[in-house]
């Protein structure tokens, strides 16, 4: 490794629906997903997070796991319903209590914590106002951003907003395995991305303007665009998927202002654009993130698609299907295979060379920025030994090839700042349940939650230390 970045933050990462389980306990308030897991027959595969990796009673054990991994930093998301039971208005001390408890252990075993404030998510009462179609949600996520900025400021010097707007908006309502579950539903799927946009500038302003003295930002889910050799129109198949999955949320964040080009793209989808305000123009000004976060795992290699309708297809079966992950949008643009890329069982392609792509990308268009890779891993079936013992070799492999393309960005310029691994510990995945494992330490799901570090966790603690070693 040659000489980097000194101060650079090693960790991984969660998020609250995911881990935390408890889903009932503390005050809490029902949350869309818990609806969603108990009662819609589109949860396929059964699972909850009901209980999960039980983290709200084992926070302790695995951010002493983490700390003793090495980790300096750990990601994790607060839940909305927790801190505000009925998503705006009487505010829940017993939430409140637990996330100090979280922040005051991580800081006590020197750990960095990086909070999230909404990650997917929503309280029950504000999905049932529309979730953030409705533009009433803007304000209710900022009354729930100050609160949290208010009482756990002090010491949370890494804040992100929202994680993966575009992703969570996408599975939400164009794929529809996520709640509210609408398919296909364009209209829905900007609305809410820009909703989102605007709640995360408003709540990036806030923080600022309270004077606080922490950083803030969005996580993206990284989306770089590649075009297939055999693309006929490569400039406007690149244009018009970087519009659709990036255009938004990197402007906005990244320069303050919408894409120029997003009116007549939304025309040509057929997208009624009576969503964007006058006055948001000034809020993305004030709402100019002070980092990006970037969850790195694929990225979108695509051709023209001239002939067919729209479709989308999407694997959350895993080896029970031979479905891959892509989409064909009429008259734009389609996902396609590259034959010598590989694809997990998700059917999601395996890409190392996306993490340098993506981060030149960014360097390139919206010039330096602090980037944190706030999430990378490698979702897996895995079969522990007698000893309960997993040995992840396929997860190192795959996450050592994007960390060396990571050095390799920054050998080139671009200004990275951390890196978190997805995931600290086995936890639920979104409607794919418990059987796709992405922990460096493994939980066993069936015996009281019990924890074991995997190969994974001991190859990170030495990558971990031999950086240390070379750039302190
Ligand atoms: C990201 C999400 C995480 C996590 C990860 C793996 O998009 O931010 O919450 O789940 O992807 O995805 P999955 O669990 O769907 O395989």
């Amino acid at each position: 490794m040659t000489k980097l970045y000194k101060d650079f933050l090693w960790g991984s990462a969660t998020a609250a629906y995911q881990c935390e389980g408890a889903w009932n306990e503390g005050g809490k308030g029902l949350g869309e997903w818990d609806v969603f897991s108990h009662e819609n027959p589109l949860n396929i595969n059964g699972a909850t997070g009901d209980v999960s990796c039980d983290f709200y009673h084992r926070y302790r054990e695995d951010i002493d796991m983490l700390s003793q991994g090495h980790q300096n930093t750990y990601r994790f998301s607060i839940s909305w319903a927790r801190i505000l039971p009925n998503g705006r208005g009487k505010v829940n001390k017993e939430g409140i209590d637990f996330y100090n408890k979280v922040i005051d252990y991580c800081l006590a075993k020197g750990v960095e914590p990086n909070v999230t404030l909404f990650h997917y998510d929503l309280p029950n009462t504000i999905a049932l106002e529309g979730g953030f179609e409705n533009r009433n949600t803007i304000e209710a996520f900022v009354e729930y951003a100050k609160v949290c900025f208010k009482v756990f400021g002090d010491r949370v010097k890494l804040w992100v907003t929202i994680n993966e707007p575009k992703y969570y908006a996408y599975c939400s309502n164009i794929v529809g395995n996520y709640p509210p579950n609408h398919k296909q539903d364009f209209q829905r799927y900007f609305t809410v991305v820009y909703n989102e946009a605007v709640a995360s500038a408003q709540a990036i302003a806030a923080y600022h303007e309270m004077g606080l003295h922490g950083k803030i930002g969005i996580v993206h889910d990284s989306s770089n665009v590649e075009i297939a050799p055999e693309c006929k129109h490569p400039e406007e198949v690149y244009l018009k998927a970087d519009m659709f999955y990036n255009g938004i949320i990197l402007n906005t964040a990244m320069k303050g202002e919408l894409p120029g080009a997003l009116i007549p793209f939304l025309k040509e989808l057929g997208v009624n654009d009576s969503f964007i305000r006058f006055e948001d123009m000034i809020t993305f000004k004030k709402g100019i993130i002070d980092f990006l976060g970037l969850n790195v795992y694929n990225r979108f290699y695509v051709t023209d698609y001239s002939e067919g309708e729209t479709e989308i297809y999407h694997n959350n079966k895993g080896a029970k299907s031979k479905m891959k992950e892509g989409i064909r949008l009429k008259n734009m643009y389609e996902t396609t295979d590259s034959p010598n890329t590989k694809r997990n069982l998700w059917g999601r392609e395996i890409y190392p060379k996306c993490m340098y792509n993506t981060l030149m990308e960014i360097k390139n268009k919206y010039g330096e920025f602090p980037v944190y890779i706030t999430e990378n891993g490698h979702g897996m079936y895995e079969t522990p030994d007698d000893n309960g013992y997993v040995s992840d070799d396929d997860r190192i492999e795959m996450m050592q090839g994007y960390i060396d393309y990571m050095f390799k960005a920054m050998e080139d310029g671009c200004d990275v700042r951390g890196y978190y691994a997805w995931s600290t510990m086995d936890l639920y995945s979104w409607v794919n349940g418990y059987e796709k494992r992405y922990g460096l330490v493994r939980v066993d799901f069936e015996n009281d939650n019990k924890r074991y570090p995997k190969k994974s966790y001991y190859w990170f603690k030495d990558l971990i230390d031999q950086y240390q070693k070379e750039n302190s």
